[in-house]
């Protein structure tokens, strides 16, 4: 697929920036992205996304200092400014985009607010699906945080195609800060998406034998709500005649360097092992799998390893498991040492994360509302104030 990213707000603008680092390196030119922010430093912090593409908004209510963890003024601002922001991405965006990803932490302001308000737009404007990719706050970060995640998502859902989730407390380790943590978590960010959203494009290694092209991503998300990914990695496989430029390996995560020649039937076997490592392990969302409405088994690698026969049992084990009975696969073969197995599962009906953010944000619209309510009756009625 060709992608346009939108990385809005801090979180979003650093992982869209990773997209374009890796689309640099892998020499390929499937992703573009524009970065749009309230606070001029955080644009200044990017390193790959062009100057020219960093969009400096609401310069008028916080003069380039951001808006703090105020969402209401992110969405306002973001609304106030949209024809700009449309206009950045219509000169920038070619004909072959095949969809459009916006990226943010939710529990922000900027991006929080911002995101919901440009997919609408978006959608109003072009055939191309938008999606978005929201990262939800740890619950350390505080109330206000889930506060504004829960809001944002209830909003972002109804205004994208479908929204992949990430959730950095499932991904932080104990006794990790979210902070210490944000490089490495983008990195698994953009490691899956990064294999998802190329999926169907050309690639140096030539055509696979059950391609998965950019419609079948397309179809699979079409039931909106939220969706989450799994991912795994094998051992290094074979080498091949002609030595890889490492696609896989320049994205991947290396293992130890196990060299083993297979036979078809261990081809078949490896790739329904990591494609049941990929659902059962951690997902960028963790959630009930069984719940999902849809789902993607996508492998990336080597043709040689590739088993049409594998990739066929791998989707009847993924659509036993699941609600619905849509399961699409196929392989993305790429030059590449490594194979990786990515499992979409789209239209979750059962997230735990996502339930108790939704409680916490409910407690604490009522805890604002009675703190208001104090501050109101503390004062009397009867005493006129200077003026009105
Ligand atoms: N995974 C990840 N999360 C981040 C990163 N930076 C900030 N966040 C989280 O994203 C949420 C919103 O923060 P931020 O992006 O700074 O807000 P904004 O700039 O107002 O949109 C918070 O919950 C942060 O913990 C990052 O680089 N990676
Ligand atoms: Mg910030």
């Amino acid at each position: 697929m060709k992608v346009f990213f939108v990385g809005f707000g801090q979180a979003g603008g650093k992982v869209a920036d990773m997209f374009i680092e890796q689309d640099r390196r892998l020499q390929t030119q499937n992703f573009s992205a524009i970065a749009v922010n309230t606070a001029r430093t955080d644009l200044m912090g990017l390193k790959n996304i062009e100057l020219k593409d960093r969009l400096l908004i609401g310069q008028t209510v916080v003069k380039g200092h951001g808006v703090g963890t105020d969402n209401l003024t992110g969405a306002r601002v973001t609304a106030d400014e949209i024809d700009s922001i449309i206009s950045a991405i219509g000169t920038r965006c070619t004909h072959d985009v095949d969809a459009f990803v916006i990226v943010a932490g939710l529990g922000g302001g900027t991006g929080s607010g911002g995101s919901p308000v440009l997919a609408r737009h978006l959608k109003r404007i072009y055939r191309e699906p938008v999606y978005a990719i929201g990262i939800l706050p740890a619950p350390e970060e505080g109330r206000l945080y889930s506060y504004n995640a829960a809001r944002s998502l209830s909003t972002l859902v109804n205004e994208t195609d479908n929204t992949f989730i990430f959730d950095n407390s499932a991904w932080k380790n104990e006794g990790e800060s979210v902070k210490d943590a944000y490089t490495r978590l983008n990195d698994e960010i953009v490691r899956r998406f990064g294999v998802l959203f190329r999926a169907g494009e050309v690639s140096k290694a030539g055509v696979g034998e059950m391609v998965v092209d950019s419609s079948e991503i397309i179809n699979t998300l079409r039931g909106g709500g939220i969706t989450s990914v799994g991912y795994a990695i094998s051992e290094k496989v074979a080498p091949r005649v002609k030595q890889s430029q490492g696609f896989l390996s320049g994205i991947l995560r290396k293992k130890d360097k196990t060299e083993e020649v297979l036979t078809g039937e261990d081809k078949s076997a490896k790739i329904i092992n990591l494609v049941r490592r990929a659902m059962l392990g951690r997902l960028t969302l963790p959630c009930d799998y069984s719940s999902a409405e849809r789902a993607l088994v996508l492998l990336a690698g080597p043709p040689d390893e590739m088993d049409r026969k594998g990739v066929e049992k791998s989707k009847s084990w993924v659509e036993e498991n699941i609600a619905g009975v849509e399961v699409r696969g196929g392989d993305y073969p790429v030059d590449s040492d490594y194979v990786a197995a990515v499992v979409v599962l789209a239209t979750i009906g059962n997230a735990p994360r996502i339930t108790e953010l939704m409680e916490i944000a409910k407690s604490t619209k009522e805890d604002v509302l009675k703190s208001r309510e104090k501050r109101s009756t503390m004062f009397d009625d009867g005493i006129e104030p200077l003026f009105e």
